[in-house]
């Protein structure tokens, strides 16, 4: 039995005391890379892929991946958090710091949260100030290659602070809202804000998810 197997055969812990204050409340350790979203995985041709920037700024600006490629890059090593219970640590990600992102737009001061708008038909809010923090990037390699279609190709936000629906593969478009909107877990009582230490999974009753439905999904 590989590590990955005899940490999963653990269920919910124990933890290695040196990682128990990395791992949240209720998550396990995987190895492995799960594959979870909603839909079909969309098929881009590169030179049609937009990113579109909209809602409160002085300017609404669309982003060739080329023009993405041309800012400074940044390189993370973070630990992830799914909600299904699911962590994965020192995952290593490369894209554009989302601060240094705005740095470059003419965002609304009245601006305070962000929707992140994805294919297809996804969305999840995150108050602006959790995306300015030193760790999120919009994402375009993984583990020191491009990411692949399954995990948000060619751009993905990572925001490793929250539970990982708030970063959403595929992304197309960011809106900077001044109030604050649900979006597609969280109209489905999914906790707004996601606090993974704090176990912010739900926003009301808890949700039936099957402890162990991401082993049963795919995964690389
Ligand atoms: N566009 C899009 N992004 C998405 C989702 C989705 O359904 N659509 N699912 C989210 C959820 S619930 C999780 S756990 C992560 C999974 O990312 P991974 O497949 O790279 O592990 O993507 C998030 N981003
Ligand atoms: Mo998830």
């Amino acid at each position: 039995m590989n590590k990955a197997d005899r940490i999963r055969n653990m269920k919910v812990g124990p933890v290695a005391p040196e990682l128990s204050d990395r791992v949240p409340p209720g998550q396990i350790v995987t190895e492995k890379f799960p594959i979870l979203h909603e839909g079909e995985v969309p098929e881009y041709n590169l030179d049609e892929w937009d990113l579109r920037v909209f809602g409160e700024v002085e300017e609404e600006r669309t982003f060739s991946f080329a023009e993405l490629e041309r800012l400074p890059s940044t390189k993370v090593t973070v630990d992830i958090h799914c909600v299904t219970r699911w962590s994965k640590l020192d995952t290593v990600w490369e894209g554009i710091r989302f601060r240094d992102f705005v740095a470059t737009l003419k965002v609304k001061p009245e601006a305070r949260y962000v929707m992140l708008h994805a294919d297809y038909d996804y969305e999840t809010n995150v108050p602006l100030a959790d995306l300015m923090r030193d760790n999120v990037l919009l994402a375009y390699r993984y583990d020191g290659k491009p990411l692949t279609p399954k995990h948000g190709w060619p751009l993905r936000l990572v925001v490793p602070h929250l539970y990982f629906w708030k970063s959403p593969k595929w992304l197309r478009g960011i809106e900077f809202m001044r109030e604050d909107r649900p979006g597609y877990w969280e109209v489905r009582g999914f906790h707004n804000y996601a606090d993974p230490f704090r176990e912010q999974r739900f926003s009301g009753e808890a949700l039936p998810i099957p402890e162990d439905e991401w082993e049963k999904k795919e995964y690389d």
